[in-house]
């Protein structure tokens, strides 16, 4: 449809609106204003339809944790991943207890104590008890959640390593991923926007002898058990590196690095003997062979968790967690950063 008649389409519309509301406001005056009146009858309508659209809001999102509770998230494949899934599961029992509780009664209420003709709402003015309840509940489950999660938060960011990790660029554009490992110094060379040119995407400084033995690659390899120190850059706008298998997510800011640490625990072959993830895999195949397609593994994937522009979706690469040596000898395969630019 053209621009010039949507135009017309949103100017016949207002008019139309415009009229009904004239022709509303006549009728009301030859009425004498009656027609605005709520009878009993509206009442008992209104009340029911709050019933039924109450209770069937709930029984929607029981039918939906039932249904597609199962394409939830597997195991974690983190060390940490645990700890992030108990937080998890604590914060979705304490809503979904109170989720349960609260909407049955805020629907019925609505229905039970509709108008009435000759009825009177109660006046009640304050209790203590009831204030000192309703603030003291909250705030003692908020206390839980928040001092547990900043302990966690806390080591996850301060983590105590007792072996050195192994330092890997994150670099977010739209709409791509690139990493860059910090080769066999495991110093990772300067990098910076002004040096972006050509092959030369993440825009490493050459000159640095830091950079010469570093490798960029468009696939994310980790050793399996290895603890693994990402720093996260973006080139132009606010990215989220986002690893939902291992229970990780940073934010990739232009101009600055942050970092984030994980050791990842499952290698891609184990966990594809996962039986969630076997039983999702089956079920994807069958969708895509119906449509002629081929068939999928499942892989690790790094997502970008923030809405970065148009083919944001599609902003994704994979990862290949496996042993030390399958790894050390992917690495070998990579050229560094001297061979190729
Ligand atoms: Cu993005």
């Amino acid at each position: 449809m053209s621009a010039v008649s949507i135009i017309v389409l949103v100017v016949l519309v207002i008019l139309t609106l415009v009229q009904v509301m004239r022709i509303s406001e006549i009728s009301s005056e030859i009425q004498k204003g009656k027609d605005n009146d709520v009878s009993p009858k509206d009442n008992d309508t209104q009340g029911r339809l709050m019933l039924l659209v109450g209770f069937g809001f709930i029984i929607s999102v029981v039918v939906m944790y039932i249904a597609w509770g199962r394409h939830s998230l597997p195991e974690p494949s983190s060390a940490h991943g645990a700890e992030i899934d108990s937080l998890w599961n604590l914060s979705m029992l304490i809503i979904n207890i109170v989720f349960f509780i609260v909407q049955p009664i805020l629907f019925y209420f609505a229905y039970k104590y509709r108008g009435k003709k000759g009825t009177k709402a109660t006046y009640y003015e304050h209790n203590n008890r009831l204030e000192l309840f309703w603030t003291m509940v909250p705030a003692l489950a908020l206390a839980v959640l928040i001092i547990w999660g900043l302990n966690v938060w806390s080591t996850l960011m301060m983590p105590e390593n007792e072996e050195e990790p192994i330092l890997v660029e994150v670099y977010a554009q739209q709409f791509n991923w690139t990493v860059r490992y910090s080769g066999g110094d495991n110093e990772l060379g300067y990098a910076t926007v002004h040096e972006i040119a050509g092959a030369n995407i993440v825009g490493v400084d050459t000159q640095d002898p830091a950079s010469a033995d570093d490798i960029i690659a468009k696939e994310l390899h980790l050793p399996v058990g290895k603890p693994i120190q990402f720093a996260f850059r973006s080139q132009d706008v606010i990215h989220s590196a986002y690893f939902p298998h291992f229970r990780a997510q940073m934010n990739c800011v232009p101009g600055s690095v942050t970092n984030f640490q994980f050791t990842p625990t499952i290698t891609t072959a184990e966990i594809r003997q996962n039986k969630d993830v076997k039983a999702h895999v089956e079920e994807v195949n069958e969708i895509r062979k119906a449509k002629g397609e081929d068939v999928w593994d499942f892989n690790y994937v790094l997502l970008c968790n923030k809405i970065c522009g148009a083919a944001h979706y599609n902003m994704q690469m994979d990862i290949v967690v496996e042993t030390q040596d399958e790894f050390d000898a992917w690495l070998k395969e990579q050229k560094t950063v001297a061979e190729t630019l």
